[in-house]
Protein backbone atom coordinates (compact mmCIF):
# COMPACT_ATOMS: atom_id res chain seq x y z
CA UNK A 1 0.00 0.00 0.00
CA UNK A 2 1.68 2.89 -0.94
CA UNK A 3 -0.88 5.49 1.15
CA UNK A 4 0.62 7.74 4.00
CA UNK A 5 -1.12 9.15 6.70
CA UNK A 6 -0.55 12.63 7.61
CA UNK A 7 -3.22 15.06 9.83
CA UNK A 8 -6.05 15.92 7.22
CA UNK A 9 -4.89 19.48 6.95
CA UNK A 10 -7.98 21.55 5.83
CA UNK A 11 -6.24 25.05 6.13
CA UNK A 12 -4.04 24.16 3.21
CA UNK A 13 -6.81 24.45 1.24
CA UNK A 14 -8.05 28.16 2.14
CA UNK A 15 -3.82 28.85 1.31
CA UNK A 16 -4.62 27.19 -2.49
CA UNK A 17 -7.04 30.23 -2.64
CA UNK A 18 -4.66 32.67 -2.25
CA UNK A 19 -3.59 35.38 -5.04
CA UNK A 20 -0.27 33.51 -6.83
CA UNK A 21 -0.80 30.44 -5.20
CA UNK A 22 1.24 27.58 -7.54
CA UNK A 23 0.74 23.94 -6.62
CA UNK A 24 4.04 21.48 -6.58
CA UNK A 25 3.87 18.23 -8.64
CA UNK A 26 4.98 16.71 -5.45
CA UNK A 27 1.94 18.76 -2.78
CA UNK A 28 -0.52 17.15 -5.52
CA UNK A 29 1.45 13.57 -5.70
CA UNK A 30 0.81 14.03 -1.29
CA UNK A 31 -2.95 14.16 -2.55
CA UNK A 32 -3.38 11.02 -3.65
CA UNK A 33 -1.40 9.39 -1.38
CA UNK A 34 -3.77 10.54 1.57
CA UNK A 35 -5.49 7.71 2.73
CA UNK A 36 -8.72 7.53 0.44
CA UNK A 37 -11.08 8.24 3.15
CA UNK A 38 -9.36 11.69 4.24
CA UNK A 39 -8.63 12.13 0.37
CA UNK A 40 -12.47 12.31 -0.20
CA UNK A 41 -13.55 14.11 2.79
CA UNK A 42 -11.43 16.65 2.03
CA UNK A 43 -12.87 16.81 -1.46
CA UNK A 44 -16.06 17.26 -0.51
CA UNK A 45 -15.74 19.78 2.13
CA UNK A 46 -13.82 21.79 -0.39
CA UNK A 47 -16.61 20.99 -3.23
CA UNK A 48 -19.70 21.37 -0.31
CA UNK A 49 -17.56 25.32 0.25
CA UNK A 50 -18.37 25.75 -3.15
CA UNK A 51 -20.99 24.55 -5.12
CA UNK A 52 -24.19 22.32 -3.95
CA UNK A 53 -23.04 18.84 -3.81
CA UNK A 54 -26.03 17.68 -4.94
CA UNK A 55 -26.57 19.40 -7.92
CA UNK A 56 -24.57 18.40 -11.63
CA UNK A 57 -24.54 20.08 -14.96
CA UNK A 58 -25.01 18.15 -18.39
CA UNK A 59 -23.57 19.26 -21.43
CA UNK A 60 -24.49 17.10 -24.80
CA UNK A 61 -22.11 16.43 -27.19
CA UNK A 62 -22.52 15.71 -30.87
CA UNK A 63 -19.29 15.59 -33.34
CA UNK A 64 -19.51 18.44 -35.96
CA UNK A 65 -16.92 16.65 -38.23
CA UNK A 66 -15.73 13.76 -37.78
CA UNK A 67 -12.26 11.30 -38.62
CA UNK A 68 -9.65 12.65 -40.94
CA UNK A 69 -7.45 14.24 -37.99
CA UNK A 70 -4.15 15.11 -39.59
CA UNK A 71 -2.79 14.77 -35.25
CA UNK A 72 -1.68 11.96 -34.12
CA UNK A 73 -3.16 11.61 -30.76
CA UNK A 74 -2.44 7.90 -29.96
CA UNK A 75 -6.17 7.77 -28.18
CA UNK A 76 -7.64 8.87 -30.34
CA UNK A 77 -10.43 7.30 -33.30
CA UNK A 78 -10.39 10.17 -35.36
CA UNK A 79 -6.98 10.47 -36.25
CA UNK A 80 -6.80 9.59 -40.13
CA UNK A 81 -3.40 7.46 -39.04
CA UNK A 82 -5.38 4.85 -37.47
CA UNK A 83 -8.19 4.45 -39.56
CA UNK A 84 -10.46 3.31 -36.85
CA UNK A 85 -13.48 6.20 -37.95
CA UNK A 86 -14.68 6.89 -41.43
CA UNK A 87 -14.06 10.82 -42.78
CA UNK A 88 -16.97 12.61 -42.82
CA UNK A 89 -17.26 16.25 -43.99
CA UNK A 90 -18.99 19.18 -41.57
CA UNK A 91 -22.65 18.77 -40.68
CA UNK A 92 -24.92 21.68 -42.21
CA UNK A 93 -25.67 23.93 -39.74
CA UNK A 94 -29.28 22.79 -39.75
CA UNK A 95 -28.44 19.48 -38.53
CA UNK A 96 -26.61 20.67 -35.75
CA UNK A 97 -29.52 23.13 -34.46
CA UNK A 98 -31.60 20.12 -34.78
CA UNK A 99 -29.62 18.13 -32.63
CA UNK A 100 -29.27 20.91 -30.09
CA UNK A 101 -33.10 21.46 -30.10
CA UNK A 102 -33.46 17.32 -29.25
CA UNK A 103 -30.63 17.96 -26.30
CA UNK A 104 -32.38 20.74 -24.67
CA UNK A 105 -35.52 18.53 -24.74
CA UNK A 106 -33.71 16.28 -23.18
CA UNK A 107 -32.71 18.62 -20.45
CA UNK A 108 -29.00 19.70 -21.63
CA UNK A 109 -27.95 23.24 -20.80
CA UNK A 110 -25.09 23.17 -22.72
CA UNK A 111 -24.06 21.85 -25.94
CA UNK A 112 -20.56 20.89 -27.25
CA UNK A 113 -19.85 20.53 -30.68
CA UNK A 114 -16.08 19.13 -31.98
CA UNK A 115 -14.15 19.02 -34.87
CA UNK A 116 -11.51 16.61 -35.90
CA UNK A 117 -9.39 18.98 -37.15
CA UNK A 118 -5.61 20.45 -36.03
CA UNK A 119 -7.28 23.95 -36.24
CA UNK A 120 -10.48 25.31 -38.46
CA UNK A 121 -9.81 27.48 -41.82
CA UNK A 122 -10.94 31.09 -41.95
CA UNK A 123 -14.42 29.27 -44.65
CA UNK A 124 -14.83 26.43 -41.58
CA UNK A 125 -14.95 29.01 -38.61
CA UNK A 126 -17.57 30.89 -40.20
CA UNK A 127 -19.54 27.80 -40.78
CA UNK A 128 -18.75 27.10 -37.12
CA UNK A 129 -19.69 30.43 -36.05
CA UNK A 130 -23.26 30.45 -37.16
CA UNK A 131 -24.12 27.12 -35.92
CA UNK A 132 -22.78 28.97 -33.07
CA UNK A 133 -25.12 31.76 -33.12
CA UNK A 134 -28.22 29.44 -33.85
CA UNK A 135 -27.45 27.38 -31.08
CA UNK A 136 -27.15 30.30 -28.63
CA UNK A 137 -30.29 31.60 -29.97
CA UNK A 138 -32.08 28.26 -28.86
CA UNK A 139 -31.11 29.50 -25.18
CA UNK A 140 -28.33 26.96 -24.69
CA UNK A 141 -24.71 27.77 -23.39
CA UNK A 142 -22.49 26.89 -26.29
CA UNK A 143 -18.75 24.84 -26.50
CA UNK A 144 -17.08 23.91 -29.13
CA UNK A 145 -13.02 22.07 -29.56
CA UNK A 146 -11.84 22.46 -32.72
CA UNK A 147 -8.21 21.87 -32.04
CA UNK A 148 -5.23 25.06 -32.54
CA UNK A 149 -6.50 28.54 -32.91
CA UNK A 150 -4.61 31.41 -34.81
CA UNK A 151 -4.17 34.52 -34.02
CA UNK A 152 -7.38 36.30 -34.75
CA UNK A 153 -10.04 32.94 -34.47
CA UNK A 154 -11.09 33.01 -30.64
CA UNK A 155 -12.47 36.59 -31.21
CA UNK A 156 -14.61 35.36 -33.86
CA UNK A 157 -16.09 32.84 -31.83
CA UNK A 158 -16.59 35.27 -28.85
CA UNK A 159 -18.17 37.73 -31.51
CA UNK A 160 -20.55 34.47 -32.71
CA UNK A 161 -21.79 34.01 -28.90
CA UNK A 162 -19.15 31.29 -27.69
CA UNK A 163 -19.62 30.50 -23.97
CA UNK A 164 -16.86 27.93 -23.78
CA UNK A 165 -13.91 26.63 -25.43
CA UNK A 166 -12.14 23.15 -25.19
CA UNK A 167 -8.79 22.66 -24.84
CA UNK A 168 -7.53 20.12 -23.26
CA UNK A 169 -4.27 19.69 -21.54
CA UNK A 170 -4.55 15.94 -21.58
CA UNK A 171 -1.24 14.75 -19.98
CA UNK A 172 1.69 16.28 -18.15
CA UNK A 173 4.06 18.12 -20.41
CA UNK A 174 6.65 15.61 -19.67
CA UNK A 175 4.77 12.67 -21.23
CA UNK A 176 2.70 14.62 -24.01
CA UNK A 177 5.73 13.63 -26.33
CA UNK A 178 4.85 9.75 -25.50
CA UNK A 179 1.31 10.19 -26.36
CA UNK A 180 1.51 12.83 -29.11
CA UNK A 181 3.92 13.94 -31.79
CA UNK A 182 2.06 16.52 -34.03
CA UNK A 183 2.22 18.87 -31.59
CA UNK A 184 3.36 20.61 -28.42
CA UNK A 185 2.08 20.77 -24.75
CA UNK A 186 3.02 24.33 -25.36
CA UNK A 187 0.91 24.87 -28.04
CA UNK A 188 -1.87 23.54 -26.14
CA UNK A 189 -1.26 26.23 -23.50
CA UNK A 190 -0.84 28.97 -26.44
CA UNK A 191 -4.27 28.09 -27.61
CA UNK A 192 -5.85 28.42 -24.17
CA UNK A 193 -4.32 31.56 -23.26
CA UNK A 194 -5.61 32.76 -27.05
CA UNK A 195 -9.14 31.82 -26.30
CA UNK A 196 -8.84 33.60 -22.48
CA UNK A 197 -7.98 36.45 -24.05
CA UNK A 198 -11.09 36.57 -25.91
CA UNK A 199 -13.24 36.51 -22.77
CA UNK A 200 -14.03 32.95 -23.92
CA UNK A 201 -14.48 30.57 -20.57
CA UNK A 202 -12.04 27.47 -20.79
CA UNK A 203 -13.01 24.12 -20.45
CA UNK A 204 -9.62 22.29 -20.12
CA UNK A 205 -8.44 19.07 -18.31
CA UNK A 206 -7.19 15.52 -19.54
CA UNK A 207 -7.11 11.71 -20.19
CA UNK A 208 -5.99 9.14 -17.68
CA UNK A 209 -5.33 5.56 -19.22
CA UNK A 210 -2.49 6.55 -21.54
CA UNK A 211 0.38 4.67 -19.75
CA UNK A 212 1.65 7.87 -17.42
CA UNK A 213 2.23 7.33 -14.33
CA UNK A 214 1.10 8.36 -10.62
CA UNK A 215 3.43 11.35 -10.94
CA UNK A 216 2.20 12.19 -14.51
CA UNK A 217 -1.26 12.42 -13.29
CA UNK A 218 -0.46 14.74 -10.50
CA UNK A 219 1.56 16.97 -12.52
CA UNK A 220 -1.10 17.06 -15.17
CA UNK A 221 -3.37 18.42 -12.40
CA UNK A 222 -0.85 20.82 -10.94
CA UNK A 223 -0.21 22.15 -14.65
CA UNK A 224 -3.99 22.51 -14.89
CA UNK A 225 -4.41 24.29 -11.37
CA UNK A 226 -1.96 26.40 -12.66
CA UNK A 227 -2.83 28.22 -15.19
CA UNK A 228 -4.05 31.35 -14.17
CA UNK A 229 -6.91 31.30 -13.79
CA UNK A 230 -7.65 27.44 -13.42
CA UNK A 231 -9.84 26.63 -16.41
CA UNK A 232 -13.88 27.28 -15.70
CA UNK A 233 -14.55 23.53 -16.29
CA UNK A 234 -12.40 20.93 -16.40
CA UNK A 235 -13.30 17.14 -18.08
CA UNK A 236 -11.41 14.28 -16.79
CA UNK A 237 -11.26 11.78 -19.48
CA UNK A 238 -10.99 7.70 -18.44
CA UNK A 239 -9.46 6.10 -21.47
CA UNK A 240 -11.92 4.50 -24.22
CA UNK A 241 -9.48 1.83 -25.80
CA UNK A 242 -10.35 1.81 -29.40
CA UNK A 243 -9.16 -1.11 -31.55
CA UNK A 244 -6.70 0.14 -34.59
CA UNK A 245 -5.26 3.07 -32.18
CA UNK A 246 -1.92 2.27 -30.40
CA UNK A 247 -3.57 2.57 -26.99
CA UNK A 248 -6.36 -0.16 -28.02
CA UNK A 249 -4.99 -2.40 -25.77
CA UNK A 250 -3.76 0.19 -22.76
CA UNK A 251 -4.12 -1.47 -19.28
CA UNK A 252 -7.30 0.05 -17.21
CA UNK A 253 -6.72 2.39 -14.65
CA UNK A 254 -7.69 1.51 -11.52
CA UNK A 255 -11.20 2.99 -9.96
CA UNK A 256 -9.92 4.31 -6.72
CA UNK A 257 -6.67 5.86 -9.01
CA UNK A 258 -9.37 7.88 -10.93
CA UNK A 259 -11.65 8.65 -8.13
CA UNK A 260 -8.61 10.30 -6.65
CA UNK A 261 -7.65 12.14 -9.53
CA UNK A 262 -11.32 13.56 -9.20
CA UNK A 263 -10.30 14.41 -5.73
CA UNK A 264 -6.99 15.98 -6.80
CA UNK A 265 -8.53 17.95 -9.59
CA UNK A 266 -11.45 19.34 -6.77
CA UNK A 267 -9.07 20.20 -4.15
CA UNK A 268 -6.91 21.88 -6.48
CA UNK A 269 -9.54 23.70 -9.00
CA UNK A 270 -11.98 24.52 -6.03
CA UNK A 271 -14.44 26.92 -8.32
CA UNK A 272 -14.17 24.69 -11.67
CA UNK A 273 -16.86 22.38 -12.58
CA UNK A 274 -15.47 19.26 -12.77
CA UNK A 275 -16.45 16.70 -15.43
CA UNK A 276 -17.06 13.34 -15.60
CA UNK A 277 -16.09 12.71 -19.27
CA UNK A 278 -15.22 10.17 -21.45
CA UNK A 279 -15.32 6.36 -20.12
CA UNK A 280 -18.45 6.57 -18.06
CA UNK A 281 -20.25 3.85 -19.69
CA UNK A 282 -17.88 1.50 -18.20
CA UNK A 283 -18.66 2.63 -14.56
CA UNK A 284 -21.04 1.50 -12.66
CA UNK A 285 -23.25 3.54 -10.48
CA UNK A 286 -21.62 2.62 -7.73
CA UNK A 287 -18.03 4.52 -9.21
CA UNK A 288 -20.13 6.87 -10.34
CA UNK A 289 -21.20 7.56 -7.15
CA UNK A 290 -17.66 8.02 -5.84
CA UNK A 291 -16.85 10.33 -8.28
CA UNK A 292 -19.59 12.49 -7.54
CA UNK A 293 -18.59 12.48 -3.80
CA UNK A 294 -14.88 13.32 -4.84
CA UNK A 295 -16.10 16.46 -6.28
CA UNK A 296 -16.73 16.07 -10.32
CA UNK A 297 -20.31 17.79 -10.96
CA UNK A 298 -20.56 17.64 -14.80
CA UNK A 299 -20.86 15.23 -17.35
CA UNK A 300 -21.92 14.50 -20.53
CA UNK A 301 -25.56 13.80 -21.47
CA UNK A 302 -26.12 12.23 -24.51
CA UNK A 303 -26.27 8.75 -26.23
CA UNK A 304 -22.67 9.29 -28.09
CA UNK A 305 -20.14 10.97 -27.46
CA UNK A 306 -17.79 11.82 -30.29
CA UNK A 307 -17.41 8.68 -32.04
CA UNK A 308 -18.09 6.23 -29.47
CA UNK A 309 -21.42 5.63 -27.30
CA UNK A 310 -22.25 7.14 -23.46
CA UNK A 311 -24.45 5.85 -21.00
CA UNK A 312 -27.47 7.34 -22.33
CA UNK A 313 -30.26 10.01 -20.95
CA UNK A 314 -32.44 7.13 -19.47
CA UNK A 315 -29.47 5.33 -17.10
CA UNK A 316 -28.95 9.05 -16.29
CA UNK A 317 -32.15 10.16 -15.03
CA UNK A 318 -32.03 7.12 -12.87
CA UNK A 319 -29.52 7.32 -11.61
CA UNK A 320 -29.86 10.81 -10.68
CA UNK A 321 -32.90 10.01 -9.07
CA UNK A 322 -31.46 7.02 -7.03
CA UNK A 323 -29.09 9.72 -5.67
CA UNK A 324 -30.90 12.31 -5.16
CA UNK A 325 -29.33 14.88 -7.56
CA UNK A 326 -30.40 17.62 -9.58
CA UNK A 327 -29.78 18.69 -12.62
CA UNK A 328 -28.71 22.00 -13.51
N1 LIG B 1 -9.41 17.90 -31.97
C1 LIG B 1 -9.76 18.60 -30.82
C2 LIG B 1 -8.71 18.49 -29.74
O1 LIG B 1 -7.85 17.62 -29.80
O2 LIG B 1 -8.76 19.31 -28.82
C3 LIG B 1 -11.10 18.23 -30.24
C4 LIG B 1 -11.58 16.85 -30.11
S1 LIG B 1 -10.69 15.75 -29.02
C5 LIG B 1 -11.43 14.25 -29.47
C6 LIG B 1 -11.25 16.17 -27.39
C7 LIG B 1 -10.73 15.35 -26.23
O3 LIG B 1 -11.36 14.09 -26.20
C8 LIG B 1 -9.26 15.02 -26.21
O4 LIG B 1 -8.50 16.10 -25.79
C9 LIG B 1 -9.20 13.84 -25.24
O5 LIG B 1 -9.01 14.28 -23.92
C10 LIG B 1 -10.59 13.23 -25.38
N2 LIG B 1 -10.53 11.92 -26.03
C11 LIG B 1 -10.25 11.67 -27.32
N3 LIG B 1 -10.27 10.33 -27.57
C12 LIG B 1 -10.56 9.73 -26.40
C13 LIG B 1 -10.69 8.38 -25.99
N4 LIG B 1 -10.52 7.38 -26.85
N5 LIG B 1 -10.99 8.10 -24.72
C14 LIG B 1 -11.16 9.12 -23.83
N6 LIG B 1 -11.04 10.42 -24.15
C15 LIG B 1 -10.73 10.74 -25.41
C1 LIG C 1 -13.54 16.00 -23.56
O1 LIG C 1 -12.66 16.25 -22.71
N1 LIG C 1 -14.05 14.80 -23.77
C2 LIG C 1 -15.00 14.81 -24.86
C3 LIG C 1 -15.08 16.33 -25.21
N2 LIG C 1 -14.07 16.90 -24.35
C4 LIG C 1 -14.98 16.78 -26.58
C5 LIG C 1 -14.67 13.88 -25.96
C6 LIG C 1 -14.56 12.44 -25.51
C7 LIG C 1 -14.26 11.58 -26.69
C8 LIG C 1 -14.31 10.12 -26.37
C9 LIG C 1 -13.95 9.25 -27.50
C10 LIG C 1 -14.84 9.32 -28.71
O2 LIG C 1 -16.10 9.31 -28.57
O3 LIG C 1 -14.31 9.36 -29.82
FE1 LIG D 1 -7.29 15.14 -33.85
FE2 LIG D 1 -8.25 16.00 -31.48
FE3 LIG D 1 -8.23 13.37 -32.10
FE4 LIG D 1 -5.93 14.60 -31.60
S1 LIG D 1 -7.64 14.29 -30.14
S2 LIG D 1 -6.33 13.17 -33.33
S3 LIG D 1 -6.31 16.63 -32.46
S4 LIG D 1 -9.42 14.95 -33.11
Amino acid sequence: MNTVSPAVDLTSDAAARAPGFKWTVSQVEALYQLPLMDLLFRAQTVHRGNFDPNEVQRSALISIKTGGCPEDCNYCSQSARYKSTEREVLMQVQEVVDAAKEAREKGATRFCMGAAWRGPKEKELEVVSQMIREVKALGMETCVTLGMLKDGQAEKLKEAGLDYYNHNLDTDAEFYDQVITTHTHADRVDTIAQVRQAGIKVCSGGILGLGESRRNRAAMIAQLANLDPAPDSVPINNLVAIPGTPLANKEKVDNFEFVRTIAAARITMPKSFVRLSAGREAMSDEMQAMCFFAGANSIFYCDKLLTTSNIGANRDLDLFDKLGLRAI
